[in-house]
């Protein structure tokens, strides 16, 4: 996706999820970014060193779970949590006032947030990113700033404090998701106000999303940061000026504070990147249901990809009939992807209007969460092992230890490593995760002609036998023998 921003004579062609390309010149800004790239504070190397984290979509939204009386709200909603905004022919008679009364059903008699808490450690997800309040308005806690939250349903409890409490307890860390649009809000409005009694409700609706947002950092104090969303509208995009105060209030009252890319823009309308090209925040929020094809695309920014089971649908949905749902394998694979680019991927779960996930979701984290036992080494804290892309599968490297985790299991079990022949250090060692085997790691200069690379073969044992990805542990060191000293010939 990408936004064609002018400024002056400059077109600047924001890309997010794409090939970055920087603006021959740089413009003078007053709302380019408040904190420097790539900080090294605690937070921050925290979530560098996440890899999987955890996504949760629960709301009101959760009780039809797309659907009402039967009838599915599949191509008449965009997805699941955006049931209220169902359109078309199936649309339910008196739908939106029937939706803004589902609060008053809302009482989730299986909710345990300590038990979703012990999931999400099993999974092995490090942090994860809790839905505050949605597009719809209704907030899980108990704001003072609207009427329309958890303590005027049944439930009445604060369950952004059970989440948070329960996971920070688990010492995984807490992200709030927080829409700044809201459909219901009479001072909501999606294109820029103009005239003096818009301006002055927006600006009420400014001074609400400010108070809400101070609200929740006083009331949770053990939250990492905020996953913004919902700030794509022409008035929040015009409110820079606001936006970009507010940053700096969020980030003064909460020291460390982590703020990805999506709350807001610069006052050419650039969002995620400045026209200047620089980072809006301090990771690329951009990755939602896609993935990064080549790791220069990142342009060394961190970023997280967030991504649902079903092909879209963050609330919980009831049916997953006919929807290919994403498999271990298919998350296993995102996963390193991911974590081979210095990124993180975050899964999404949906909770049902009583509590529990979907029975899909609970097969996925105990599939992922076994898989994590034997492997999570080459996942967590590591970083992009600057090789040639294997066919094999994903590098991922700590120190002097590089990873391979194996998706495609060459037929000759000869798991073969290109390394540039100026590199200092080569593989001299080898076992796969979970076994304590030693494996046969040789060098093969197979002299292809003006070759940059050298090859290590690492000898995969015939009866190993695996089902699901496995990981090839290679210890680098110098060329232990005269043969291996990586030259060149002269041309
Ligand atoms: O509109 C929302 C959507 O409902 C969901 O919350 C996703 C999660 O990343 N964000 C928006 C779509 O980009």
């Amino acid at each position: 996706m990408a936004t064609a921003v002018v400024v002056g004579t400059q077109a600047v062609q924001a890309q997010w999820t794409g090939p970055k390309k920087k603006p021959e010149t740089q413009i003078e800004l007053k709302y380019g970014p408040i904190t420097p790239p790539h900080r090294t504070d605690v937070n921050m190397e925290a979530f560098r060193n996440y890899g999987l984290g955890q996504f949760i979509h629960w709301g009101v939204y959760a009780i039809p779970g797309n659907e009402w009386n039967g009838v599915s709200a599949r191509g008449g909603a965009a997805a699941s949590e955006w049931i209220r905004a169902w359109g078309g022919p199936n649309r339910p008679e008196n739908w939106a006032n029937i939706y803004d009364n589902l609060y008053k059903q809302f009482n989730p008699k299986d909710f345990d947030a300590k038990r979703w808490a012990r999931q999400t450690k099993e999974m092995g997800a490090k942090y994860m990113i809790f839905t505050t309040k949605h597009h719809d308005g209704f907030a899980l806690w108990p704001t003072k700033y609207s009427d329309y939250n958890i303590t005027k349903s049944p439930y009445k409890k604060d369950i952004v404090k059970e989440v948070v409490d329960a996971y920070t307890a688990e010492g995984i860390d807490v992200y709030l998701y927080f829409s700044v649009l809201e459909w219901n809000n009479p001072n909501y409005m999606g294109k820029a106000p103009k005239t003096a009694e818009e301006k002055q409700r927006f600006d009420k609706f400014l001074q609400y999303t400010r108070n809400q947002l101070l609200e929740l950092l006083e009331n949770y104090p053990a939250i990492k940061g905020f996953w913004f969303d919902g700030t794509w509208d022409a008035s929040w995009k015009g409110a820079y000026d606001f936006t970009y105060k507010l940053e700096k209030e969020l980030r003064e009252k909460h020291p460390g504070l982590v703020i990805g890319s999506r709350f807001r823009n610069d006052e050419h309308g650039a969002r995620h990147f400045d026209s200047n090209g620089r980072l809006l925040g301090d990771y690329e929020q951009g990755w939602e249901r896609k993935l990064p094809q080549q790791f220069e695309w990142l342009d060394g920014n961190d970023w997280d990809a967030v991504m649902t089971i079903p092909p879209n649908g963050w609330g919980y949905m009831k049916d997953w009939s006919g929807l290919y749902t994403k498999t271990t394998d298919d998350i296993l694979d995102m996963l390193m992807h991911s974590v081979s680019m210095n990124g993180n991927l975050v899964l999404n779960f949906g909770p049902d209007g009583d509590g529990n996930m979907h029975p899909g979701e609970d097969k996925l984290a105990e599939e992922i969460g076994a898989w994590m036992k034997v492997n999570s080494e080459a996942v967590y804290g590591v970083r992009h092992a600057d090789l040639p892309v294997s066919k094999l599968g994903y590098y991922t490297k700590k120190d002097s230890i590089l990873y391979l985790t194996v998706f495609n299991r060459p037929v000759n079990n000869i798991a073969r490593i290109a390394i540039a022949k100026k590199a200092k250090t080569v593989p001299v060692s080898a076992t796969i995760l979970g076994t304590t085997t030693k494996l046969e790691v040789k060098h093969s200069d197979i002299g292809l002609d003006l070759d940059k690379n050298t090859y290590y073969d690492v000898i995969l044992p015939d009866d190993y036998k695996s089902t699901r990805a496995f990981v090839i542990k290679i210890q680098l060191n110098a060329p232990q023998s005269k043969s291996e000293k990586l030259m060149d010939a002269k041309m």
